[in-house]
């Protein structure tokens, strides 16, 4: 079942494809998209590198399609913290709001507000719950959840040998995305791999939460090593406490293995040094390019966002699958042997 993350020459063709497309003129019309859209692009926190460059392919769409397109939102990547800016959204009469929702449920009344107040609301990278999906037009995802989730246990299934007991250093328990990739972690590990257990016995009951924080996340790294000594592995399924755990794991010269989600460039430091041996992740470039696609497209009603219709971002064209889902296409793995040409692009 499981497939392999993708090629490097995969990753250079996507990344090959948006240069191509972002020398065309800025301000010049794309064919069923208005010009002159007043658009947000909101983060789960604005001070995560990864949305960063999340944020960088979205101005690259902004350019081409001639929208004005601000990054904005909170420090702190929580639920309560992003209602304040989608409320000043709002007020300040956006068209569309493309947003990571760090909180799958305490968002949607504002969201929900927002479409009331006409905005046209697009979620990415992490949604809002599925019972919630009618808050946003279409939600555009990495990949599959099982594909993500699963992989990592493959990750670290190999860092181990296959054998010991495993624990997950998440975001925040609000965040649809990890959640997702860790009820996927949780039967996959059980079954796959008979000489490996989760620290808690099941995966819920051994995910540590450091929110998106360094800080945090490095506390929780020194709270998973002192309640299991004897912990063989650690998932960071977010970008944010990946790092923080090799940072720590180096600095405290720890044996455990740390595989999860992890930004190249800035884990680059710490495969080189073999203080990782592999983390994976996706082009996050290109997911905030074609989120504001599928957002200014809903916005000027050439694409509805209803499952079975399709959109066009640069040269690809994306589908909405089941739960009003469009996703970008295969992830990417990191390892010695490919970590200095990715750690270049994002
Ligand atoms: C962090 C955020 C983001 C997630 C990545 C992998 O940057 O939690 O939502 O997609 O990690």
């Amino acid at each position: 079942m499981q497939k392999k993350f993708a090629s490097v020459a995969a990753a250079v063709a996507i990344v090959g494809a948006l240069v191509a497309s972002s020398v065309a003129p800025a301000n010049a019309a794309v064919p069923g998209i208005k010009t002159g859209l007043k658009i947000a692009i909101m983060p789960k926190a604005v001070n995560i590198g990864y949305f960063t460059a999340w944020n960088k392919g979205a101005q690259t769409a902004c350019k081409e399609i001639g929208a004005k397109c601000t990054y904005v939102g909170p420090t702190e990547a929580t639920g309560p913290a992003q209602v304040q800016f989608i409320n000043k959204i709002i007020q300040q009469k956006y068209d569309v709001l493309v947003i990571s929702a760090a909180d799958q449920n305490a968002i949607v009344p504002s969201l929900r507000k927002a479409k009331a107040a006409g905005i046209t609301v697009v979620t990415s990278d992490a949604d809002v719950a599925a019972a919630s999906a009618s808050a946003r037009v279409v939600s555009v995802l990495p990949a599959a959840s099982a594909r993500i989730g699963t992989a990592e246990v493959d990750w670290i299934a190999e860092a181990v040998g296959k054998k010991g007991s495993i624990a997950v250093l998440s975001a925040a328990a609000t965040a649809a995305n990890q959640n997702a990739w860790i009820a996927a972690m949780g039967p996959y590990l059980t079954s796959k791999y008979p000489d490996m257990k989760w620290v808690g016995g099941t995966v819920d009951k051994s995910v540590f939460y450091g929110d998106d924080d360094a800080t945090k996340s490095t506390a929780q790294f020194a709270a998973i090593l002192s309640q299991y000594p004897d912990v063989a592995g650690i998932i960071s399924p977010t970008t944010v406490g990946v790092l923080a755990a090799a940072i720590e794991k180096k600095a405290k010269n720890a044996k455990v293995k740390v595989t999860g989600l992890g930004l190249p460039s800035q884990m680059a430091p710490y495969i080189e040094d073999g203080t990782v041996e592999k983390v994976g992740l996706w082009n996050p470039i290109d997911l905030g390019y074609v989120a504001v696609y599928a957002a200014a497209r809903a916005k000027s009603k050439s694409f509805t966002g209803k499952v079975g219709s399709s959109f066009k971002a640069g040269k690809k064209t994306y589908k909405v699958t089941a739960g009003g889902i469009a996703y970008l296409g295969d992830p990417f793995t990191f390892t010695k042997a490919n970590i200095a040409t990715f750690k270049k692009i994002y």
